[in-house]
């Protein structure tokens, strides 16, 4: 079951992995307010459904572990950096969690990082314009997920130290009222 908090900004680049709770939960309401929605799954039927009824057409699976990287720990660690850079879409990111554990990180109000642990049968949908990041856990250091798409992959990420500001992006913004 997915756990929502506020992140301790305690983070370092050798321990980013970890918790980082700060002990102040976040509930789901707050994080619809963000445009964030979080749905548990109980089986493939209900994922499917959810899928038809959001237009989510294509999908595809993603394991992320040391592993999947052959054992090539650079390789692994340049991945994990990448992930963990904040950025945002022009689209929406929709993880489905098959396996393993996962962090996501979005900003909340006040530019708070708000941190979702999600565990298996999790989904989480990311709209488009959010600035966001993600890990693997500490824990598990592995993670196998299901992304969904309204339509061809889209994999730009934008990261925010560049400035750019697209359509995507000011929508958002002028979407959120929290
Ligand atoms: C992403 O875009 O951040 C990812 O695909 C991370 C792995 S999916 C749990
Ligand atoms: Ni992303």
């Amino acid at each position: 079951m997915a756990r929502f908090f506020y992140h301790d900004n305690k983070d370092t680049a050798e321990d980013f992995t970890d918790e980082h709770d700060s002990g102040e939960q976040v509930s789901e309401q707050h994080l619809l307010d963000l445009g964030v929605f979080y749905r548990k799954i109980e089986s493939m039927d209900e994922l499917n459904d959810i899928a038809k009824k959001r237009g989510y057409k294509n999908r595809d699976e993603i394991t992320l572990n040391l592993d999947s990287f052959s054992g090539d720990v650079e390789a692994f660690n340049k991945k994990m950096a990448m992930f963990y850079t904040e950025h945002y879409h022009e689209d929406e990111e929709i993880r489905y969690i098959v396996d393993g554990e996962g962090y996501f990180d979005v900003r909340g109000k006040d530019e708070r990082w708000i941190r979702a642990q999600l565990d298996p049968n999790d989904l989480l949908v990311l709209p488009a314009g959010i600035f966001h990041r993600f890990t693997l856990s500490s824990n598990l250091k592995a993670v196998k997920a299901i992304r969904l798409f309204k339509d061809e992959p889209k994999w730009e990420a934008i990261n925010r130290d560049t400035g750019r500001v697209s359509d995507a992006r000011t929508e958002y913004v002028n979407s959120i009222t929290v």
